[in-house]
């Protein structure tokens, strides 16, 4: 059994809270106006404690650095079945309320962006397995872990935070979470990890010409008491391929990972906000049925600079 995150890491809404805000969610959303726009004005709908939760966690981190907001959701009745496709068309208010909660609760964190080559730029993206993926190490595969990962490694630009918005679970899916705080690493590994000797490599939910070169640096900078992490299992690679000390480093890096693991199993209306600079994170494997009822995630991502993202030129759209 996975252990999961502690309670001062979890603001569960109250049946009332849970109405109030569902409510004016539903009616941002039949209005159909510009999304990051509808989901300011939906903050002050939010309750005063979960405002709070997030303006702390932005501050000084939580335990895990992560955060757990239960009963976003009201009533998912009216979800429409999972689609098939990370490019859905058309989707009905349920899902768009949702999607502005995601965004209001996002822009409380920093400014929600994407990539301009990822999903076809769309702010909120669809996590959901899909019928041939089933391998890919990519939020569409289901058949194997998705194994550790922070956000888009490969650039510098990669979100500082990212939120999941959960509106089908799955019995047995579990997003697992290892704090870099938390990691038991030897002296001498850390000390190759705080070196620039890794390489990481766009992954394949990227689609065209990258925007930047991949990014050579350390895995592991800042203090040691809380320090920032950038990993990724599959595309990280020592930057000169014959260096072994920092391939070793690696390995031994992964196994400190798998020790230091939490989990959660989302449920319907939860959302997990994730610091994507200090948390390292997957998802263990599970067996879509493709009947329309398979898990289905909201994702947004969010950069705490609003100053770097204007200096590219584009607030909500990067690359
Ligand atoms: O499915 C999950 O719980 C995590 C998904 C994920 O890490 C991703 O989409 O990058
Ligand atoms: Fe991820």
């Amino acid at each position: 059994m996975i252990p999961g995150l502690t309670s001062g890491e979890v603001v569960a809404l109250t049946e009332p809270e849970t109405a109030h805000v569902w409510d004016s969610a539903l009616r941002a959303a039949y209005k159909q106006a510009d999304p990051a726009e509808s989901a300011a004005d939906l903050i002050a709908d939010l309750p005063r404690r979960l405002i709070a939760a997030l303006l702390r966690f932005r501050a000084v981190g939580t335990t895990h650095n992560a955060l757990l907001l239960r009963g976003m959701c009201g009533d998912l009745a009216e979800l429409p079945t999972t689609p098939a496709t990370v490019t859905p068309g058309a989707l009905p208010p349920t899902v768009g309320a949702a999607e502005l909660l995601l965004l209001a609760v996002s822009l409380l964190l920093g400014e929600p962006f994407t990539f301009r080559g990822l999903y076809d730029g769309r702010l909120v993206q669809h996590v959901i397995p899909v019928p041939g993926h089933e391998s890919a190490q990519s939020s569409a595969g289901s058949a194997s872990m998705l194994q550790w990962h922070v956000e888009d490694g490969f650039t510098d630009d990669r979100c500082h935070y990212f939120g999941l918005l959960c509106l089908r679970g799955h019995p047995g899916a579990v997003t697992m979470l290892a704090p870099a705080r938390n990691l038991d690493l030897a002296a001498d590994v850390a000390a190759v990890l705080r070196e620039p000797r890794f390489m990481i490599a766009a992954d394949i939910a990227h689609d065209g010409p990258c925007h930047t070169a991949p990014v050579i640096g350390p895995v592991l900078t800042g203090p040691d008491t809380d320090p920032e992490i950038c990993f990724d299992a599959i595309y990280q690679q020592p930057a000169d391929p014959a260096d072994r000390p920092a391939a070793a480093a690696l390995t031994a890096l992964s196994a400190a990972l798998d020790r230091a693991t939490i989990g959660h199993e989302l449920r319907p209306g939860d959302v997990l906000v994730a610091d994507n600079r200090r948390i390292v994170h997957g998802r263990t494997l599970f067996h879509p049925r493709y009947d329309g009822f398979d898990r289905w995630l909201l994702r947004a991502m969010t950069s705490a600079s609003i100053e770097a993202q204007r200096r590219r030129g584009s607030v909500r759209l990067v690359g």
